[in-house]
């Protein structure tokens, strides 16, 4: 295993072409401080560029993946003059947050240890792959606090799971079990708790050794589809086509193929 920098709220781990990022601050449910803020954004920018990383694991540490904002951080007291820009923390940091793993060009795989509470369920939404642990849910526990689902929620839910039960999710703040959000579709698959993490791990080794320039021009094909039309949507495949078609790993994918044997991609 690489050794990487040491950060306080979040721990990383580099090995087998996978960079895992847990976030670590389980007395506090792993919700976010601006110190985290500021970790995860400089970690995320080393493994964008370190030439090893294919794949990114996200988790938690403790019972819960991460609670969304730190709300200790926003205690308004009867003295206070006035009260928070909270537009100020959502576009210095959350919104860049799920803008960086959306865009991430490498597969983000979410192995969701326990619950996912405000902007934490957003940031799990935002993983290309989540893999749930039967006893992790849900909560849009936005509306709770007088809030609404940021940081893409509102987006992805909806886009997930239909009208009616994301909007039930954001105005009730129910809890959501992740064997019914497996079965609504909204995540790909829930293991038994104890499986978790090797089950996470073998999925993640696996996709950073296969060809990551394809997977991250279907990642982005996969976005952009919710805003073309089909038309324009043929011309990005197309287009996506002719360049991949160059590729080190698709010559390799098709030798391979025509050899009989396992392909040897090298990612580019
Ligand atoms: O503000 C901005 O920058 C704008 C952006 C906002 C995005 C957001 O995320 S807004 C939504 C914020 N999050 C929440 O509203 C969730 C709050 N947490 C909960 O509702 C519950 O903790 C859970 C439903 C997630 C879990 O419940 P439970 O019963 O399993 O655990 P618990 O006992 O409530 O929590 C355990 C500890 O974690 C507890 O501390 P203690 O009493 O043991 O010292 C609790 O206070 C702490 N904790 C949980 N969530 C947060 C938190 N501390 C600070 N902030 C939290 N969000």
């Amino acid at each position: 295993m690489l050794k990487t920098k040491d950060y306080k709220n979040i721990s990383v781990a580099k090995e087998n072409g996978v960079a895992t990022i847990t976030l670590n601050r389980p007395d506090k449910l792993n919700s976010f401080n601006v110190e985290m803020h500021q970790e995860l954004h400089d970690a995320l920018d080393d493994i964008a560029c370190d030439n090893l990383s294919r794949a990114l694991l996200l988790t938690g540490a403790g019972r819960g993946f991460c609670a969304g904002q730190d709300l200790g951080d926003r205690a308004v007291t009867s003295e206070s003059d006035k009260a928070p820009d909270l537009s100020l923390s959502v576009e210095k940091f959350y919104n860049p947050l799920i803008r960086r793993l959306t865009n991430l060009p490498m597969p983000v795989i979410c192995a969701m240890n326990g619950v996912a509470a405000g902007a934490g369920a957003s940031i799990v939404m935002a993983c290309d792959i989540v893999i749930a642990a039967r006893s992790a849910s849900f909560i849009l526990s936005f509306a709770k606090i007088g809030l609404v689902p940021d940081s893409g929620s509102s987006w992805h839910f909806s886009r997930a799971i239909g009208l009616p039960r994301a909007k039930a999710l954001a105005m009730l703040g129910n809890k959501l079990p992740a064997e019914q959000a497996e079965q609504w579709g909204l995540i790909y698959q829930v293991v038994d708790n104890d499986d978790l993490m090797s089950e996470a791990n073998q999925l993640a080794e696996h996709l950073a050794k296969q060809p990551t320039e394809a997977l991250a021009n279907i990642k982005r094909l996969i976005h952009s589809s919710f805003e073309t039309s089909l038309q324009e949507q043929l011309e990005r495949e197309r287009a996506a086509m002719q360049h991949l078609g160059k590729s080190h790993d698709y010559q390799e994918g098709v030798a391979a193929f025509l050899a009989k044997r396992q392909p040897s991609f090298i990612g580019k």
